[in-house]
């Protein structure tokens, strides 16, 4: 057998809701891989839709977790980071990954459609380009990735010239590779675009109207894991379309409120699959 890879996931848990670590653990586990998490905070539902929600802050907490991690000679294949709630929060991730030095994949979670998430303030974004200049991989939205190159948001559907544009200028600015999600170019599909050392890839699926809540984390946590598991960019970013349209045309087909997220649980017995069959 062999010897499982390890990936941490640091994100917070929104108890309800689908999205963060009720995502990234599943897809993380599903995929054979070993899911350590840091968990940032702990609210009763995302911020995304709901109302009232309570808000646990575990910023307290993250070194000292990682301090006793250090005391195991503990390693990871992986640090794959998600919705971090503050400026210290984003001091705290780049301290683990000197700590731990590993692949770095970046989520920059912090906005969508246009507009910054419940509770970020303006100059957050900067502070998350910071970050992703430590990255191996990020994967921005259109609106993430427009925030970091502080331009203003524009709804798609998009060009190819105006998507590479966009690759172009933020790869200057933080030297990783990109994933960018939320790309399309007509009413009939959506998926990503890779950029990966001066070429790009678009991986596109099938469209369905509405906006589907928790889908950043379920694409990133696909192509965490495809990368771990040997992938190329390539690859890992056609697998994660795959997965990622797949839940939302079960969701689309079953109605249910998209606050709630999309259905992935009923395609996991096939993510091994299609991650080692690439
Ligand atoms: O899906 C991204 C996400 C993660 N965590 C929290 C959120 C959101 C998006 O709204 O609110 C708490």
């Amino acid at each position: 057998m062999q010897q499982q890879k390890n990936i941490l996931a640091v994100h917070d848990i929104s108890c309800i809701g689908r999205c963060s670590l009720t995502v990234a653990l599943p897809v993380i586990s599903a995929a054979g891989i070993i899911a350590s998490v840091l968990p940032t905070a702990v609210l009763s539902t995302h911020t995304g839709g709901f109302k009232d929600y309570t808000y646990r802050d575990l910023t307290e907490d993250m070194l000292p977790i990682a301090d006793h991690w250090q005391t195991l000679n503990t390693r990871f294949d992986a640090i794959y980071t998600g919705y971090l709630g503050s400026h210290q929060q984003l001091k705290i991730v780049e301290a683990l990954i000197s700590r731990f030095s590993t692949l770095v994949i970046i989520d920059p979670v912090m906005a969508d459609f246009g507009k910054l998430y419940s509770g970020f303030a303006a100059d957050f974004p900067k502070g998350m380009l910071k970050l992703c200049q430590k990255a191996d991989v990020i994967t921005p939205n259109i609106t993430e990735a427009l925030l970091m190159l502080g331009e203003p948001y524009k709804k798609g559907p998009y060009t190819r010239k105006y998507i590479c544009e966009m690759l172009e200028a933020l790869v200057k600015l933080v030297k990783s590779n990109i994933v960018l999600t939320g790309v399309h170019f007509g009413a009939e599909e959506y998926g990503a675009a890779a950029y990966n050392n001066g070429q790009i890839h678009f991986a596109l699926g099938k469209y369905f109207p509405g906006q589907y809540h928790g889908t950043g984390d379920l694409f990133s946590s696909v192509l965490s894991s495809a990368l771990v598991k040997g992938n190329s960019l390539n690859q890992a970013t056609d697998a994660a379309v795959k997965f990622t349209s797949d839940s939302i045309e079960r969701t689309y087909q079953a109605g249910t409120d998209l606050k709630y997220g999309v259905n992935f649980e009923m395609g996991l017995c096939g993510l091994r699959g299609l991650l080692e069959g690439l």
